[in-house]
């Protein structure tokens, strides 16, 4: 794939994005990032099929497979495999396991500091940019491939309706979030895309999420409150080629299809602030990825990254940290009320 010089969105972007909430821009991480990141996944792959074989976990190493064919016949197995290619924790409040894994590769870290995301970014919020810790790896193996109830977890199996600003804690009622949705496969409607409300984010209000199955991401909008700012429910679906970036305002109702596919569906999916604002989840690190006012301030070295998430799992785990991690209560008391039923 040929990458242009792009330094940023063009104004007409910026100004759709304002409009509608979302905007999908083709060609921003170029074939060298991409082909990077399938080489760090495949020699992490092997080292966390060579562990939980020999743990037991997985009844072979399936070291005879190409990456997604090895990761789908893992996942088809043990569910732990995902958690190993993460880029954060789980959400717990309490008993944070110590021996949780997470992926804080060096490439994956260029992938979060790449000067071409970072100039959509800044066309957005600004030139000085903190990495917001709520990040996710998406890795969805065909839903029929997936025996197990991981399925309801939206980094591996179909994604509900929700609002990202629903997952933070209220410190970050005040700060602006942007999404950057970046698409590692193509993601056709079949590999399950990304679908959003346009202009849904203008009523700049969160939406009541049900208390869904497991860990908070799972809450969702029931399809009775989807709306944009006249009330019309009608959704665009936002299929993309690999290396896209899909950018998503905080209060854009999203979600994504079904894996419907045969083959392997892979996102990340970054979130951003302006250096300085509360991030909704002060239990992660985050750093800035960018200043342009004090570029010494730069997080540039991996191995920095990989410690900073080191250093809050310890925290978690000593109780040295003491908020919340997320907050359960803001939707768990909507469990029997009639618009989730
Ligand atoms: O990729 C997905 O399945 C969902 C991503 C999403 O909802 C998000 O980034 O907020």
């Amino acid at each position: 794939m040929a990458i242009d010089d792009l330094t940023g969105l063009t104004p007409a972007q910026v100004e759709f994005f304002d409009q509608n909430g979302y905007l999908v821009v083709e060609n921003v991480l170029g074939d060298n990032t991409l082909d990077s990141l399938w080489q760090e996944y495949t020699v992490k792959l092997d080292s966390v099929a060579t562990l939980l074989n020999a743990s037991g976990k997985l009844s072979s190493d399936y070291a005879d497979l190409d990456f997604d064919k090895r990761y789908i016949a893992m996942m088809a197995e043990s569910s732990d495999v995902f958690q190993h290619l993460e880029i954060s924790y789980p959400l717990l409040n309490e008993n944070f396991p110590s021996d949780v894994p997470i992926h804080c590769g060096e490439t994956t870290f260029k992938m979060l500091t790449d000067s071409r995301l970072l100039d959509v970014v800044e066309s957005i919020i600004g030139p000085e940019i903190y990495s917001n810790p709520v990040q996710h790896i998406r890795l969805k193996p065909p839903y029929k491939a997936i025996q197990t109830d991981i399925s309801k977890n939206s980094y591996v199996g179909k994604t509900t309706w929700h609002q990202d600003q629903g997952a933070l804690l209220d410190e970050a009622n005040d700060t602006q979030v942007l999404t950057t949705w970046i698409a590692i496969t193509d993601c056709p409607e079949e590999r399950g895309c990304l679908i959003a409300v346009p202009k849904s984010h203008k009523r700049h209000e969160l939406s009541i999420h049900c208390p869904g199955d497991g860990i908070a991401s799972e809450n969702y909008i029931p399809e009775s409150l989807l709306a944009d700012d006249t009330g019309k429910k009608d959704f665009v679906t936002l299929p993309c080629k690999r290396g896209s970036v899909v950018l998503l305002n905080q209060f854009t109702q999203h979600a994504a299809l079904e894996n419907s596919s045969d083959v392997l569906r892979w996102s990340f999916d970054l979130r951003w602030n302006k250096i300085g604002q509360a991030t909704g989840r002060p239990a992660f690190p985050g750093f800035i990825a960018r200043s342009r006012s004090n570029p010494e301030s730069e997080l540039r070295d991996h191995k920095l990254w990989a410690e900073l998430w080191e250093t809050a799992k310890d925290r978690l785990v000593n109780g040295d940290y003491t908020g919340q991690v997320f907050n359960a209560e803001r939707w768990s008391k909507y469990v029997n009320a009639p618009v989730c039923a």
